[in-house]
């Protein structure tokens, strides 16, 4: 098929999922479209099936806010046209879903029909596309998608809470290549961040207030109150400077490392211990599965789809929004019980893989099947 992929370009799970499916299915002989305002982090390999197009949103003084729905319309319309696309599947709501429907629309007077299919990923639902500024574009743009999929059973139910949506929702889980997560841990690496073997608890976000940051240094310093640790803090954002001034006064800063966005967050997960992820809301948790692949067990909060992948007990904790003391002593116990630390690991690698990639491409595949042209498998 011709799918045209539309996603946010940036390290957020909407993102990261959108790049990767497009990546699978190009390896799968299907042409990839992607249509983005820049290239997406996750793109980062040569693909004969792979194309991407760049969305160009021109100036003018008069603008003091570039039309960018606009320009991606217009480019979706550009894309349909000249590759002759089976269908759009656009990842995040907002502005992607309403732009879609004006491509469709479009294109129509030439005759032509192109299926889109919105997958919903959290914020756009849950924090964004609530506020009424935005809420009658989205609930209408959801409700004409051909399709709509949500990456969980609490986004779903969310969904349908906060908007009236007249459709099916389909929950397609997020889903991790376990195989790129599966490589042999770095040891050397490993001996520059805990020199004398400390325990390493790790956390990947865009460090908003809804991932409760604050809360990671909290149970980082109850832990490092009873055995020496480190942790690792990936990713960038809003909360930092509070996050750095938090593990001043905690006085634990020299056992807390930010390392930025990257790239092969894989190395340092395998080299990893715990992951936190004390957060709001999380409508999946996909930094939490990618923890999972690389055997590393999960403490989160019960919040929103969080409880669908961290299993309690098995695959790591989960506990009350806030309750950093409950978290802490989950992380005390686990870090200072080999035993137990090890069946965990391994609880966390068997969940992983029922999240495979190869178990959730297909399912994409076959939604898209049911809206293919005659001719679109040529
Ligand atoms: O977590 C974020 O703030 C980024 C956001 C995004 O849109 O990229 O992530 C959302 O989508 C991910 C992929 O489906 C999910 O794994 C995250 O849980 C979800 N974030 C929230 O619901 C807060």
């Amino acid at each position: 098929m011709r799918i045209g992929i539309v996603c946010y370009p940036t390290f957020g799970g909407s993102g990261v999922l959108a790049t990767e499916l497009g990546k699978a299915l190009a390896d799968k002989g299907h042409s990839v479209h992607f249509i983005t305002y820049q290239q997406p982090v996750r793109l980062n390999v040569f693909n004969a099936n792979i194309y991407y197009h760049e969305v160009r949103v021109p100036t003018y003084p008069l603008f003091d806010y570039p039309p960018y729905e606009i320009a991606l319309a217009s480019t979706m319309v550009d894309v349909i046209n000249n590759h002759d696309l089976d269908l759009l599947h656009v990842h995040y709501a907002i502005p992607h879903a309403s732009a879609a429907y004006m491509a469709k629309q479009i294109v129509k007077k030439s005759g032509r029909t192109i299926p889109f299919i919105t997958t919903l990923h959290g914020t756009d639902i849950t924090l964004v596309g609530k506020d009424k500024t935005y809420e009658p574009v989205v609930t209408f743009s959801i409700n004409e998608s051909d399709a709509i999929t949500a990456v969980s059973n609490n986004l779903r139910e969310e969904t349908f809470k906060s908007f009236k949506i007249t459709k099916e929702i389909e929950v397609i889980y997020n889903f991790v290549d376990v195989k790129r997560f599966s490589k042999k841990p770095i040891d050397a690496f490993r001996q520059v961040i805990a020199p004398k073997g400390e325990k390493i608890l790790v956390h990947a976000s865009n460090f908003r207030k809804i991932k409760r940051v604050n809360d990671v240094v909290k149970i980082f310093a109850g832990v490092r109150k009873e055995m020496p640790a480190k942790l690792l803090m990936i990713g960038d954002g809003p909360e930092r400077p509070a996050m750095e001034e938090l593990a001043k006064e905690l006085g634990v800063h020299e056992d807390v490392r930010f390392v930025g966005k990257q790239e092969q967050i894989e190395e340092i997960l395998l080299v990893s211990d715990l992951f936190l992820l004390p957060s709001e809301y999380e409508s999946f948790g996909l930094a939490a599965l990618e923890a999972m692949a690389a055997k590393v067990p999960v403490i989160s909060t019960n919040t929103g789809g969080l409880p669908e992948i961290n299993i309690h007990g098995k695959t790591g904790y989960t506990a009350n929004l806030g309750d950093v003391q409950a978290m802490s002593r989950y992380a005390i116990d686990l870090l200072s019980n080999e035993e137990l630390l090890a069946e965990l690991k391994q609880g966390a690698y068997e969940q992983a893989l029922n999240f495979d990639i190869h178990n959730i491409v297909p399912i994409y595949e076959k939604l898209y099947s049911r809206f293919c042209r005659m001719d679109c498998e040529e």
